[in-house]
């Protein structure tokens, strides 16, 4: 069966010490690592907005990072400012391998439009605009996909379950990834609603 490893946003403003730290996401890069020979098809999404994008609290007057507000008509999180185009917080994890992949890895940007934000690595918020992930991997007659990376709880998740509704098998390593847990169990949650969609949540041992 051809699978393929899709490696969600290890990029340094999700890393400790990042504008958007995610707690222990350094965790997420040996798991990557060690995974990254052993895939033909390897896919890593990256988080790339503009400045000034409206997911940031910092377009939004009054708000701050962290609380609730309203992006494109739907309830977004106010973020502080991350992974803006062309920024060192943008860039991937220095210390995740990438040219560990035999036959190279294939980047789709998302969170470009200022005007919606992209948590999936297949399509935005409002499912409008597709980033050319599922058809990519159609083309390659791609059957299952394997999941690491961040956030557990925003990218990971809607990335896993956008690929399990247009009919991937979907595998989640629960080891290869961390949350940024707003409210402390958002991971726990967010790996049942996964399962619930038929993903297979397991361990990278396996
Ligand atoms: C992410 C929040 C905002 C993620 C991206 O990669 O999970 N979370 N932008
Ligand atoms: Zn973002």
């Amino acid at each position: 069966m051809t699978r393929a490893l899709i490696l969600v946003d290890i990029q340094n403003d999700f890393m400790p010490g990042g504008a958007l730290a995610v707690p222990d996401g350094f965790a997420v890069v040996p798991v990557a690592n060690a995974l990254l020979p052993t895939f033909d098809l390897v896919v890593a999404s990256q988080d790339w907005h503009p400045a000034g994008h409206g997911s940031f609290a910092s377009s939004h007057e009054g708000k701050a990072p962290g609380e609730m507000g309203e992006l494109a008509g739907m309830p977004q999180v106010m973020w502080p400012d991350h992974c803006v185009q062309e920024t060192e917080g943008a860039a991937f994890v220095e210390s995740l391998d990438l040219s560990r992949a035999p036959k190279g890895v294939e980047v789709f940007q998302k969170g470009t439009d200022p005007r919606i934000d992209s948590y999936s690595a297949f399509f935005d918020n409002g499912h409008r605009k597709d980033t050319g992930l599922g058809d990519w991997l159609k083309a390659r007659e791609v059957r299952q996909v394997v999941i690491v990376g961040v956030a557990t709880d925003y990218c990971v998740k809607f990335t896993a379950l956008d690929a399990a509704e247009l009919g991937f098998d979907v595998v989640l390593l629960e080891d290869g990834c961390r949350g940024v847990n707003l409210q402390p169990d958002d991971s726990e949650k967010a790996k049942d609603e996964m399962r619930a969609a038929g993903v297979t949540v397991t361990t990278s041992d396996t």
